[in-house]
């Protein structure tokens, strides 16, 4: 399953149901903690399927901000780096802040990528899973993001950013909520 809408002049946004382990984009983005030094979920996925050189790469990074994101190898996996990326704890920071911090980490998965060459690559629902940001809430504001990002930056070489919804819930949630969006866009004129 999966659809693709051009964004902007030049990108376009998939979105696709599956595993962010197995996407072949130039990056895959992590949904990290701020150690950087693994987890349960995306994380734990990554790092098995990844190997040992991006645990490596991480231990000497220091650790990454809430909101903030860092750029490794992507070892063993199809994608050439992996993006860490902070997202908030939904409960720690409250449903306004919560909304700030994980429109910052997809904004700065974006600029790492841009800074490193990175024509495509794949989001996971960042914060979604042990961090207990509610999906419907976290849909619109990755998705905004991610689309302001493309049609606002035009120094940007970004041509391609898939996002990976794991389970058919997961992936229709997104889809509604990105219908939303451009109809919202359309009725206003912009977008
Ligand atoms: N591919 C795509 N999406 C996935 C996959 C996968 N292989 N596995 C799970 N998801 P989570 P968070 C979905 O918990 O909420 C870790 O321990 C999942 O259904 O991975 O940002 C870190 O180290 C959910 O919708 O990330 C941190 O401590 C979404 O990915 C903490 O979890 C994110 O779930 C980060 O929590």
């Amino acid at each position: 399953m999966g659809m693709s809408w051009a964004i902007g002049r030049r990108a376009v946004l998939e979105l696709v149901e599956g595993d962010i382990t197995q996407q072949d984009t130039e990056a895959i983005v992590n949904a990290a903690n701020p150690s950087l030094l693994g987890g349960g979920g995306v994380d734990g996925a990554i790092h098995r399927a990844g190997g040992p050189e991006i645990l490596a790469e991480c231990r000497k990074l220091g650790g990454c901000a809430t909101g903030d994101a860092r750029i490794t190898t992507g070892g063993r996996l199809k994608a050439r780096y992996v993006i860490h990326a902070v997202g908030p704890v939904y409960w720690q920071e409250g449903p306004q802040r919560a909304a700030e911090l994980l429109s910052s980490a997809y904004r700065r998965s974006l600029e790492v990528a841009d800074e490193h060459g990175v024509r495509s690559l794949a989001f996971p629902s960042i914060s979604t899973g042990a961090y207990g940001y509610p999906l419907e809430e976290a849909a619109p504001v990755a998705l905004r993001t991610v689309m302001d990002y493309l049609s606002t930056r035009p120094a940007s070489g970004i041509e391609r950013v898939r996002f990976v919804l794991y389970g058919r819930q997961a992936y229709q949630v997104y889809e509604r909520a990105l219908r939303r969006l451009l109809d919202a866009a359309q009725e206003t004129g912009s977008g």
